[in-house]
């Protein structure tokens, strides 16, 4: 991996900037985007990884084809931060852990650092944005990874990923931040409206992810009888909330147009264990909060009705760790 002495901000003027990123959070999504990173060719950004504990310096990512990548990577605890600074710094924990995490690399954050926040929901992202004097970048993928074990990461499939920030200042850094992670291989475009699309994200979420845990299928047996009525209450109890919140389906309208979203994921994902599902079978917390938190949030400031899922959220939240449901 070339280390380059250019580190500069992305999106601040040079051709061809160097970047050093620091990605806190090394489960799936963070180790892969972290070997993505440092074995691009071009341009020839540095990476360190961050974790609770210092990860294995070696690591392994299985790519969608079967091949095995193999890498060195500047590894680091929150405990004791890399040395050198960090230009960019991804936040790849899961949605409940990311506050702790970034409030533990605080001292590290000058005003003017560029987050960016891989989480899935709406629930962290706004607070940040609020509070972090810097550029907050909010992130939205498809790209499909899980953990073998803490050297190795597969790589299931390729998606695309969503750059932009909440309050529409940033999309300079989104363009350039986006350049970068296109070169490292992944699929990504800036864009203006990531508040929709996380919350796009977040619908698909709250109608496939906590059934799919409370019943420990994978995401394609919803389809099937019961679970399939199921999902179709969840959506209609959702369509209503998303339109409070002036957010639209990618097609159609209201419940069919959700309707076509979720089935669609459902069906391009039915070999998956769902994220939650995963969570839960690990003995992990699930992203109850994110997910379903801002849909029952927004329920309840608009007077709307949502006894599905309020129940789904009091399922997941009286789940004890360890726990299976
Ligand atoms: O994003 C996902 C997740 O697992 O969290 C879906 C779309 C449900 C795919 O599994």
């Amino acid at each position: 991996m070339t280390r380059s002495n250019r580190h500069q901000r992305p999106g601040a003027g040079a051709a061809h900037p160097s970047v050093h990123h620091w990605i806190v959070g090394p489960g799936a999504l963070g180790r892969m985007l972290a070997m993505h990173l440092a074995t691009a060719h071009a341009p020839h950004d540095t990476v360190t990884l961050v974790g609770r504990r210092a990860m294995p310096g070696q690591q392994r990512l299985i790519t969608p084809h079967g091949q095995t990548l193999s890498a060195t990577l500047a590894t680091a605890s929150l405990e004791s931060l890399p040395a050198e600074p960090a230009d960019v710094i991804h936040l790849t924990t899961k949605a409940y852990a990311c506050e702790a995490a970034l409030g533990a690399i605080a001292e590290r954050l000058t005003a003017t650092t560029p987050l960016v926040l891989w989480q899935n929901g709406f629930d962290c992202q706004p607070r940040i944005t609020a509070r972090h004097p810097g550029p907050v970048l909010c992130a939205t993928t498809t790209e499909g990874a899980h953990v073998q074990d803490d050297s190795q990461v597969t790589h299931a499939g390729h998606g695309k990923t969503f750059l932009g920030d909440l309050d529409g200042r940033h999309s300079a850094l989104a363009t350039a931040l986006a350049k970068h992670v296109n070169a490292a291989g992944l699929a990504c475009e800036a864009v203006a409206d990531i508040r929709i699309r996380l919350w796009r994200k977040l619908a698909v979420n709250a109608a496939i992810n906590p059934l799919v845990a409370q019943f420990q299928i994978r995401n394609g047996q919803l389809r099937d009888t019961p679970y399939r009525g199921m999902v179709e209450v969840v959506i209609e109890e959702l369509a209503p909330i998303l339109a409070s919140e002036r957010i639209t389906p990618p097609t159609g309208t209201g419940v069919q147009g959700w309707s076509e979203l979720v089935w669609e994921v459902a069906a391009s994902t039915a070999n998956n264990r769902a994220s939650m599902l995963q969570d839960v079978l690990a003995g992990r917390p699930t992203e109850h909060r994110a997910i379903l938190g801002p849909l029952l949030d927004s329920a309840q400031r608009h007077g709307l009705q949502a006894p599905t899922l309020s129940s789904l959220y009091a399922r997941l939240r009286e789940l004890p760790a360890n726990a299976r449901i």
